[in-house]
């Protein structure tokens, strides 16, 4: 029988080993092979992990994926590792850009959990020293998200590849990627020399996700215009409710380092895309995502409806549906939190973001519910989160009916949020 103490132990483990120290920066890989180089939320999500059991790391994780930052304050989806070299696409898709610490990087961003993790980590530790160092780069970031990223003032960023999401080939996305450029160039497969092709994305999304990147190329990667004319534009509440809840975190850390101006400007971040959310919401409750190539509305049943549960102000009854749709309704799984739901005619139970439980986005629920004060549902959920890591092992993601664990293995968010529900919930 796996006990609390051996799943602490393997989760431990498995950080440790994920660990990467080059050219005297050190980071957690997402998992050996199959992805070698720094990813941005993964990063964030560890370091929610590493708080518990060493919290210098957790504040270096942050440290070093904040330093990746580009000039025009995007925090990069990838930043990567000089010494890995097998992962595809590289570096020279997207025209060999540097950060701001010389480390080669990606021209898209991922959901920005940063400063969600921030707060977990200063009300934990007090560190106003070390807290008010990410203060800045973490504003211009979610800046950069509503300014640049927002050419229309919408109140929410345009998302301009699936890979932003950070739910890759989610069946949301399916509608405008149909209409995205496709790429003819060859392109060579890592991935599924890790992994079984089943589990992975098809052809055809990849080269839609390589013909994207190539037409970024021809607008010299100005993130603006990528905004304004890229061949894949949505917006995404799951992207938007993880900012306003990153916005509100900023502000609550800024207040308590004694800066209310810095405080003030991302609460009223927060409540700008909040607004946002509010004018489109439907009148079940739920924001769906927006398909800004033909404004249309996408009505797909996914773990993206679960995530919104983490934007911080939320009527009662939009609080009670979504948690409904997660532990009960359409997506709900004895392990967690389905990707897609199986109702769904794109569901596939072993393939990536269209049928698989995430232990990461499980968990970004269960931080959800929290917030809104629903300390048992949390509890239920993060018990099924652990079924699946005690059953199925670390695993990337997990079968939604067996538990089964698929894709890569030893992972690293599936680790630490191993280690925060035990943490929180366990503690005896
Ligand atoms: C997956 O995405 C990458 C591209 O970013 C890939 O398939 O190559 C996604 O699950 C993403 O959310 C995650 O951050 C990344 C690393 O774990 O892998």
């Amino acid at each position: 029988m796996t006990t609390t103490t051996d799943l602490r132990a393997e989760a431990e483990k498995i950080l440790i080993g994920n660990t990467v120290t080059e050219n005297g920066r050190t980071y957690t890989i997402p998992t050996h092979g199959l992805y070698p180089h720094q990813w941005n939320w993964d990063s964030a999500i560890c370091a929610a992990g590493w708080m518990h059991i060493d919290v210098e790391r957790a504040w270096r994780e942050l440290e070093t994926l904040l330093a990746s930052q580009d000039k025009d304050g995007m925090v990069p989806h990838i930043a990567f590792n000089p010494d890995a070299g097998t992962y595809q696409p590289g570096p020279e898709w997207w025209g060999n850009r540097v950060g701001g610490d010389g480390r080669k990087i990606s021209c898209i961003s991922q959901p920005p959990v940063a400063a969600i993790t921030l707060r977990l980590l200063f009300d934990l530790t007090k560190d106003i020293k070390r807290a008010t160092r990410l203060i800045e780069p973490l504003q211009r970031w979610h800046d950069w998200w509503l300014n640049t990223r927002d050419p229309e003032g919408r109140g929410e960023p345009v998302i301009v590849h699936p890979w932003e999401t950070g739910r890759d080939n989610s069946v949301e996305w399916d509608d405008a990627l149909d209409r995205a450029p496709v790429s003819t160039t060859e392109f060579e497969r890592v991935d599924t020399g890790f992994v079984a092709a089943e589990q992975r994305p098809t052809k055809k999304h990849y080269a839609t996700y390589i013909g994207l990147i190539e037409q970024f190329k021809t607008m010299g990667y100005e993130q603006r215009r990528m905004a304004q004319a890229s061949g894949f534009r949505v917006n995404d509440p799951g992207v938007s409710s993880i900012l306003a809840a990153a916005c509100y975190d900023l502000g609550d850390v800024a207040a308590k380092c004694g800066n209310p101006g810095a405080a003030e400007r991302a609460k009223a971040q927060s409540e700008t895309i909040a607004d946002a959310l509010d004018d489109r919401r439907d009148s079940d409750g739920r924001v769906w995502t927006e398909n800004l190539m033909n404004d249309q509305t996408i009505k797909r049943y996914t773990v993206g409806l679960g995530i919104q549960l983490i934007q911080p102000v939320l009527d009662d009854p939009v609080v009670t549906t979504l948690m409904a749709d997660v532990l009960t309704g359409p997506v709900a799984s004895r392990w967690g939190v389905a990707s897609t739901s199986p109702e769904d005619p794109a569901f596939e139970p072993v393939n990536y973001w269209r049928g698989p439980v995430w232990a990461s986005a499980s968990w970004l629920v269960v931080q959800g519910m929290l917030r809104h004060g629903k300390t048992g549902e949390a509890r239920e959920l993060s018990n099924r989160i652990l079924a699946a890591v005690t059953t199925g092992g670390f695993n990337e993601y997990h079968e939604p009916t067996t538990g089964e664990g698929i894709g890569g293995g030893a992972f690293s968010w599936t680790a630490a949020v191993t280690l925060d529900l035990l943490a929180r919930f366990e503690n005896e």
